[in-house]
């Protein structure tokens, strides 16, 4: 057995040219950094903002969510809460997923205040 078997490869020295820690960056001789070729273009993760029917809040308070944190205009607010109404789910808007977080705190905070047992959720697309 030699000694480099026996106790691993032998430190490098300093001034040892090929061997030395110093060298092995950008830029010395024989290396080269690897250039990424993969568009930098991430599609970020969707979320759904849905809202649940119930008995007890009233529609126009509904219509008015719909209006106010959801931006939409009077007449699809009134088209999205007769689709929750009827099928007892529907969707808000599609968001990233701090928006996502955000819409539905705000919903389920102004329902509270309220007092209206209203529900938002939200899910990955
Ligand atoms: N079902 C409610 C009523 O008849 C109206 C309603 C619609 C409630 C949509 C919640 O997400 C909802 N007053």
């Amino acid at each position: 057995m030699n000694a480099s078997a026996a106790n691993g490869p032998p430190a490098p020295r300093q001034g040892d040219d090929d061997n030395n820690s110093k060298r092995r960056g950008a830029g010395a001789p024989g290396t080269a950094v690897i250039t990424k070729t993969k568009p930098q273009t991430k599609r970020p993760n969707l979320y759904r903002v849905l809202l649940l029917n119930d008995d007890y809040t009233p529609m126009e308070f509904v219509v008015h969510v719909l209006e106010r944190f959801f931006n939409k205009d009077h007449g699809s607010a009134h088209r999205i809460m007769m689709h929750v109404h009827q099928h007892g789910i529907g969707e808000c808007g599609i968001y990233t997923y701090e928006v996502a977080e955000t819409k539905v705190t705000q919903v389920m905070d102004f329902a509270r205040k309220h007092q209206h047992p209203l529900q938002c959720v939200m899910e990955k697309k």
